[in-house]
């Protein structure tokens, strides 16, 4: 029988999205299993939570984060913080093998030495998106973010540097590795809703890891 992931069995390739935008599909597929682990350990530290936004809307995501900082919102603003506000205590650290991932990936699209300060973790689940947005919290606009997909596919919404620009659809599969940087780093961008579905590393769901250089 063919598996409904064959996706997830493919040879990895490379492929320039834009100026500053490299696709690594998959890139990190063998190493798949062993980052959800991490996922779920974290997840016991920090739970997934779904945010509001300070326009009062929670968002469908489910949010969690690793690292120096993490990525928050509620009703007072968007911000990086030190603590986990749930808990009070700081984020579990980033495992070594996230920032070895994330470093390798960079490297491939020319940044060298990526030091990345936070990994923002994404949990969609059926029905479950990210609205077009711009992520503009972090002070070096040039360094790259890079986003590693993992579970179900999702349908990235992929636009330009103005709300207005034309979006194009990408369909982001389990080890696909998206490293965007220099001139890209300021696109809308966003994810439609995600088909239900079954993965057999993540169940119901999609997990996205973001890597972001904060200071
Ligand atoms: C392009 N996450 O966490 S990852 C986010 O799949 C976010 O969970 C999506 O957008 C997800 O902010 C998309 C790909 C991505 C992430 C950040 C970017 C692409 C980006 C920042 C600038 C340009
Ligand atoms: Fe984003």
């Amino acid at each position: 029988m063919s598996s409904l992931f064959e996706h997830d069995s493919l040879p990895p390739s490379r492929e320039a999205l834009e100026d500053g935008a490299i696709l690594l599909r998959g890139f990190t597929t063998s190493e798949a299993p062993q980052l959800v682990e991490q996922v779920t350990r974290i997840a016991q530290q920090a739970a997934f939570r779904h945010l509001v936004t300070p326009g009062g809307y929670t968002m469908s995501v489910a949010m969690t984060n690793c690292g120096r900082v993490g990525w928050v919102s509620d009703r007072t603003g968007y911000r990086y913080d030190p603590v986990d506000p749930d808990t009070q205590i700081p984020w579990p650290a980033m495992p070594p093998s996230f920032l070895d991932l994330a470093a390798r990936a960079a490297a491939e699209a020319g940044f060298a030495a990526y030091d990345p300060d936070a990994c923002l973790i994404n949990r969609y689940v059926a029905g479950a998106k990210l609205s077009l947005h711009q992520d503009r919290d972090e002070k070096d606009a040039w360094a790259p973010i890079v986003s590693v997909s993992l579970g179900l596919p999702a349908t990235f919404l992929w636009g330009g540097k103005r709300r207005s620009d034309p979006v194009r659809r990408l369909r982001l599969e389990s080890g696909d590795v998206v490293v965007w940087g220099g001139p890209a780093r300021f696109i809308y961008h966003g994810v439609a809703p995600l088909k239900d579905g079954e993965h057999p590393l993540t169940g119901a769901a999609r997990i996205n890891l973001t890597f972001r250089k904060v200071f």
